[in-house]
């Protein structure tokens, strides 16, 4: 049965709904920035760019960086956006958007978010760089999927128990990230840890301006977390949801992040666009090595 005009929505120039795009206008590599304004500062790096387009939050350039055809998209803010860009990418990779089915043969492309974050160790100082080992995911979103291939119960059960979680909350996911891809980005100087994808930027990441928040603990309790030496290193908003969505779809995902501010000691990156650029070179040539 091909899918419906109202699940896999496409633009009257035959592009998907929400991204603008064409099978032909994405590259096997892709890279994610929340940022619109982050896209630039990747391909400034391209030796040509072939397409550009952009529609609400979600700008997408294609070019070649060294001889290697990459795609940067930004995703805007969130696991909500995730759900968007993660599917509409794979609806142009792995469905016929002519015949609305999916493909016989299904196709794997890699998929590296470079983000900022906050950490929540002492021992992770603005300005360094930060690998997301799995994602923890508090938003809920991966539940409208069925998960229970690529979850973690054990570390999501204690977790649950350091954390005394409430039980209205989504409950907590931990989903790993593309091992293979992980082996060609680390190097020494790259801290690790599992990364907290929160729905929010305020109280679901534990900030309290005027509103109270539903535990005001919370963020002590993720700090002294600790499952066979894993820890929780940091909080942004988008890594469990690119985990979970590319393991359940069949693609490599790998989250790099920019540290800007540090929650244990309360301090703020004095030059974030630096530390993002450095992030972005050392990228680009990591994928290309
Ligand atoms: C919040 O300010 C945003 O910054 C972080 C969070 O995950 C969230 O998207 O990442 P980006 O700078 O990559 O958007």
């Amino acid at each position: 049965m091909p899918i419906k005009e109202s699940e896999l929505i496409l633009n009257p120039d035959g592009s998907i709904y929400h991204l603008n795009l064409k099978p032909e206008n994405i590259a096997d590599t892709v890279i994610f920035v929340g940022d619109q304004n982050r896209v630039e500062k990747v391909t400034k790096h391209f030796d040509s760019i072939d397409f550009k387009t952009s529609k609400r939050e979600f700008k997408t350039h294609t070019g070649t960086y060294n001889n290697k055809r990459i795609t940067v998209i930004s995703t805007g803010i969130g696991p909500d956006n995730i759900d968007i860009v993660l599917n509409e990418l794979d609806a142009l990779i792995n469905i016929d958007l002519k015949t609305r089915q999916p493909k016989k043969k299904l196709k794997s492309i890699d998929i590296i978010r470079i983000g900022t974050s906050g950490s929540l160790q002492k021992n992770i100082p603005v300005d360094s760089f930060l690998l997301s080992t799995h994602g923890l995911d508090i938003n809920g979103m991966l539940h409208s999927y069925q998960i229970n291939k690529i979850n973690n119960t054990s570390i999501e059960n204690a977790f649950i128990k350091h954390t005394n979680w409430s039980n209205v909350k989504a409950k907590p996911l931990i989903i790993e990230n593309s091992k293979t891809l992980e082996k060609r980005f680390e190097n020494y100087k790259i801290h690790k840890g599992i990364t907290i994808t929160a729905g929010g930027f305020y109280g679901p990441q534990g900030r309290k301006l005027r509103l109270n928040l539903q535990d005001e603990n919370l963020n002590n309790k993720i700090d002294s977390f600790n499952y066979n030496n894993l820890c929780i290193s940091n909080l942004e908003m988008e890594t469990s949801a690119i985990y979970g969505l590319s393991k359940l779809l069949g693609h490599n995902a790998l989250s790099l992040n920019a540290i800007i501010a540090n929650r244990a000691n309360g301090t703020f990156s004095k030059n974030p666009g630096e530390v993002i650029e450095n992030l972005i070179e050392y990228t680009l040539k990591k994928i290309t090595e």
